[in-house]
């Protein structure tokens, strides 16, 4: 079983994601603490420029983002599956409307500013200025929810979760799959760090009885770890060669004009739009990945999902 390193901090709702999947897969990981705000030495060290929250990494192979982590860790342990396969695409449509639609509704929910009193009332002078000008600047080319229009977003959203669940224990029937996870943490934000808001969940019964049956997935087994040590981990590595790969499809898809060996840039479409340059060595139908060196890490390969993600030639072509 490959040493699983997951960099993440608690309250992060995606980092809950993967950790509930972990807990699900019954897979034992290392986990390192982040900083839920730049700087971020250690994780851009990792990366070369992706700073969002949660990221795998497999000595130096680095995973970028929670649908890409999932495949790695689906193929890590193919059971019990996220993707069963009648659900193959539906599954996979409904998280990615969970994790834009209704995530973006339950956060701006959730900070509004009853939400954001009580999310930073423990927290020293300046934090949550800090914590606002970190996202402010991470969501400059988003349109933003006005908390009234998100309440009712949200309302609605709960709803029809709840015709779900009121039908079967969990959303496509007595299994989860990854629409659980995906659907699960923003409502999980609510209700575990903004508590005075929790009460919209009160309408729709059926959603605690499902969130209850989530969380008892609990997290696997979990070791702590430090975050120099898991750079280390890194220099000490060699990227995966095709054979150990944790991402199984391969095949060259050219839908940019541009060849294998060129120097690029990935770059999130929303959201934290740092780019992470390096050499493209893989793009296949699912996911790129980018070779990077530095004196701290030595050779990574940084991997990244095709959709959300912007490639481009590093001269901006
Ligand atoms: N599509 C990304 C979204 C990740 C994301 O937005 N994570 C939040 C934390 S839950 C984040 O990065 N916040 C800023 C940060 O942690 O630096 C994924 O699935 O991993």
């Amino acid at each position: 079983m490959p040493e699983l390193i997951l960099h993440h901090y608690a309250s992060s709702p995606f980092s809950e994601k993967i950790r509930l999947v972990l807990g699900y897969k019954k897979l034992a990981w290392h986990s390192v603490f982040v900083p839920a705000i730049m700087p971020k030495p250690d994780v851009v060290a990792l990366t070369g420029g992706y700073r969002r929250t949660p990221v795998l990494q497999v000595g130096a192979d680095i995973y970028c983002d929670t649908a890409l982590i999932c495949d790695v860790l689906e193929h890590v342990q193919p059971e019990p599956a996220l993707y069963p396969p009648p659900l193959k695409g539906v599954s996979r449509i409904f998280a990615q409307w969970a994790e834009s639609s209704l995530f973006w509704a339950a956060m701006a929910y959730n900070f509004q500013p009853k939400g954001a009193q009580h999310v930073f009332g423990g927290q020293p002078p300046g934090a949550a200025q800090a914590f606002v000008e970190d996202r402010k600047a991470m969501s400059a080319n988003m349109v933003r929810l006005r908390p009234a229009d998100a309440t009712s977003a949200y309302r609605s959203y709960l709803r029809r979760i709840a015709h779900m669940v009121d039908e079967h224990d969990f959303l496509f029937g007595l299994d989860p799959c990854i629409a659980d996870f995906a659907a699960y943490h923003p409502l999980w934000y609510t209700r575990t760090q903004v508590p005075p808001l929790a009460d919209i969940l009160n309408a729709t019964p059926s959603i605690a009885e499902w969130m209850d049956r989530i969380a008892a997935i609990g997290h696997g087994t979990m070791e702590k770890f430090d975050g120099a040590a898991a750079v280390e981990v890194a220099r000490r590595a060699d990227p995966l060669p095709p054979a150990g790969k944790m991402l199984v499809d391969s095949a060259f898809q050219d839908d940019h004009g541009i060849p294998l060996g060129t120097p690029v840039t990935i770059t999130p479409e929303t959201f934290g739009t740092e780019p992470t340059p390096g050499v493209l060595v893989a793009a296949t139908r699912t996911h790129y990945t980018l070779e990077r060196e530095d004196a701290r890490v030595g050779v990574v390969h940084v991997h990244f999902p095709r959709i959300g993600y912007v490639l481009r030639k590093a001269d901006g072509a």
